[in-house]
């Protein structure tokens, strides 16, 4: 078992076949750019909009995991905890309107990562009270790459959730090279991507530069 360090959240990708044009190979070539590049955490989102079936999806989740932990980098598994019990991954994701966070502590809490979405103060400070290992928030700007996103939180409103927070945040949605420093001035721990990394035109570079600001 992997015990979570806030290290883990400095450059987090997160992705699915949906975001490599619905080609699983591509996506497996680009996470292992990026794990060799130094990502810190990767994160299986496979969505709504996929093409892959339940033993499809499995597959590729297991790939992943396998070559993460040949990296030895967390593998995390977004909003799916049979699938995440099944392959023993390192970490569950979930949101607010996904299975109810009480219940997920409970069936894994104790046996892998939990990270949990707020955007709002509210949630944040709902979030304190429960046993969660991180905070996901956003989307910070504007992004393509959720199609059911909350409203825009922004970095003053970023810096408020992280000042209420007593678990670490992971700021995502619309992260991109020219506001990574401005994300940082929140104090988060770390920046989640999709489209930052996997439709960078140098993995290695992008990620570097990740690494520089957290
Ligand atoms: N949750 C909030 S925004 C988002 C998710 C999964 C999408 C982030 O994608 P990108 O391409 O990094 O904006
Ligand atoms: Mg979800």
């Amino acid at each position: 078992m992997m015990r979570f360090e806030p290290d883990m959240l400095r450059c987090y990708l997160v992705g699915g076949s949906q975001d490599t044009d619905h080609d699983p190979a591509q996506l497996r070539k680009r996470v292992n750019a990026a794990l060799d590049a130094g990502i810190t955490m990767f994160q299986y989102r496979e969505k709504g909009s996929s093409t892959l079936d339940a033993s499809g999806r499995r597959q590729l989740a297991q790939e992943l995991m396998q070559m993460c932990h040949q990296h030895r980098v967390p593998f995390v598994i977004d909003d799916d905890v049979a699938l995440a019990q099944d392959l023993g991954a390192d970490g569950i994701h979930v949101g607010q309107d996904d299975e109810k966070i009480q219940q997920v502590l409970a069936q894994v809490g104790s046996q892998m990562m939990v990270g949990y979405s707020c955007s709002t103060l509210s949630e944040v400070q709902r979030a304190n009270h429960l046993g969660v290992d991180y905070v996901g928030s956003g989307p910070i700007y504007p992004t393509i790459s959720k199609a059911d996103a909350d409203p825009v939180v922004g970095v003053a409103g970023l810096t408020q959730l992280v000042a209420a927070s007593w678990h670490p945040i992971v700021a995502i949605g619309g992260i991109a090279e020219d506001n990574l420093s401005r994300v940082a001035s929140s104090h988060c721990s770390g920046v989640a991507t999709i489209s930052m990394i996997l439709r960078s035109a140098d993995i290695t570079a992008t990620v570097h530069r990740v690494l520089q600001t957290f």
